[in-house]
């Protein structure tokens, strides 16, 4: 693990020199120093193991110093011991304090947020998670349309790579998070996609020939092949077509999920986005738009490290995504993306405090995009083999869910077989 964050981390760097004159300038000093996990192995779901405390080190390499703002402890040492200034004013939100005490905010806080999870690496769940049991045919379904994502995906980038369509993009690494969060919502829930959640109008009932059909741009495409290939969607199965523009997406479904509000309808909107994405204008528009009206909508952020060739850690400086809903006065989520039952828990409650709250959600899951971004992308070119395969193996999300599945009595090899054989 070392070897390839210092790795990865020495590419970026060469990568970034080259094009970026920036890191030229000697007044900005960064250093390299790795965020250390401050939970204890073992504490359940709201201290749940730091799973992401290797990862977080790839995804957090480097850090400004800033010698201005205060640190946390003192700001909570103001809180409770400041008594000379108890005084404060009313203001809309709530009473604002008054303090003698100059400090900034800190720009990043001490404790990373911690990222809730289910099962462990080897598929055993962790203690006190909040688990919802899933039935056993919702499991060998969801276990089943992971599979099925996966060899879509195998089937179509090797037909793009024998020329015999223009484009492909899969979602490697995101099985769970396409598959499980899917089945965790209803079909009234409206669908407002980025691009790599295919698996969710899978989930949904798009047939593979459907998918083939807008992939081949044939005369049965429902868009008549005016559109590039994966650029799917589906009015009867309320999954909004794709669109390239990123984060367009956002502002539109809590416009969709304002009216589910106004027709009062026991449904919310979701959208997906990556962590590039969130850098967009539409997501912080998308996210205070949300929060003022009161929108059910539920915002998935797949934060799976990368938006093409750029890491996450030139992308934003804040502890990833999830800290910004709180900004936005939005209730906010970090969850295991790689852990299928993580992901399903957490997509159920998100929907019901949506609706029934009438509020809008954030969920991030932490992930990893195991494939290129496109076939328009060599991602070897931009990161090192090892961390792909790192994610690819050691923490991939459908064999973690297999080794659930497995230890539950309800998958055979033979079935295992079958199922990738036909
Ligand atoms: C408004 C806009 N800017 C730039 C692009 C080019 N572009 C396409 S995909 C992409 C990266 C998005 O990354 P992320 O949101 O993290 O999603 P991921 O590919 O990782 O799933 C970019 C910059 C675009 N399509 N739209
Ligand atoms: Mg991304």
């Amino acid at each position: 693990m070392a070897i390839w964050f210092k790795r990865s981390t020495n590419i970026s760097h060469q990568y970034l020199k080259k094009r970026i004159s920036f890191w030229e300038n000697p007044s900005h000093s960064f250093h390299t120093n790795i965020y250390l996990p401050t939970n204890s192995i073992g504490e359940n779901c709201r201290n749940p193991t730091p799973f992401f405390c290797e990862s977080k080190a790839l995804f957090s390499s480097r850090r400004f110093e800033s010698i201005k703002t205060g640190r946390d402890e003192d700001l909570q040492q103001d809180i409770n011991g400041d008594h000379q200034n108890q005084q404060g004013q009313d203001f809309p939100g709530g009473r604002i304090r008054f303090t003698s005490a100059m400090n900034f905010n800190s720009e990043f806080p001490m404790k990373r947020i911690p990222c809730y999870r289910v099962l462990d690496d080897n598929g055993h769940p962790i203690m006190h998670s909040g688990f919802r049991q899933v039935s056993k045919d919702d499991t060998l379904k969801m276990y089943t349309s992971m599979v099925t994502l996966q060899t879509m995906d195998n089937i179509f980038y090797e037909a793009q790579r024998q020329g015999r369509m223009s484009f492909y993009l899969t979602s490697y690494g995101e099985d769970a998070i396409n598959i499980a969060s899917a089945a965790a919502l209803t079909q009234d829930d409206i669908i407002l996609p980025q691009y790599r959640e295919h698996g969710v109008l899978l989930w949904r009932g798009f047939t593979l020939q459907e998918f083939a059909n807008q992939c081949f741009g044939n005369k049965a495409d429902y868009g008549k092949g005016r559109q590039m290939p994966i650029h799917y969607g589906s009015s009867a199965l309320n999954y909004f077509n794709v669109s390239s523009p990123i984060a367009t997406q956002l502002p539109q479904a809590v416009g969709a999920a304002y009216s589910l509000k106004m027709d009062r309808k026991n449904a919310c909107a979701v959208t997906y986005f990556g962590d590039g994405g969130s850098s967009e204008g539409d997501f912080h528009a998308g996210l205070n738009f949300a929060a003022v009206t009161e929108a059910p909508v539920i915002f998935i952020c797949r934060n799976n490290g990368w938006a093409i060739s750029t890491p996450i850690s030139e992308q934003f400086r804040s502890d990833g995504v999830v800290v910004k809903g709180q900004a936005y006065g939005i209730p906010s989520i970090r969850v295991d993306g790689n852990d299928a039952l993580a992901v399903y828990c957490a997509t159920r409650a998100a929907r019901e405090m949506a609706i029934n709250e009438q509020k809008p959600i954030l969920l991030e899951a932490i992930t990893y995009r195991v494939g290129h971004h496109s076939t328009s992308d060599d991602s070897t070119k931009y990161r090192p083999a090892d961390e792909i395969e790192h994610w690819k193996t050691a923490r991939n999300p459908i064999a973690r869910f297999r080794k659930w599945v497995n230890r539950n009595g309800w998958w055979s090899d033979e079935g295992e077989s079958k199922l990738r054989t036909t």
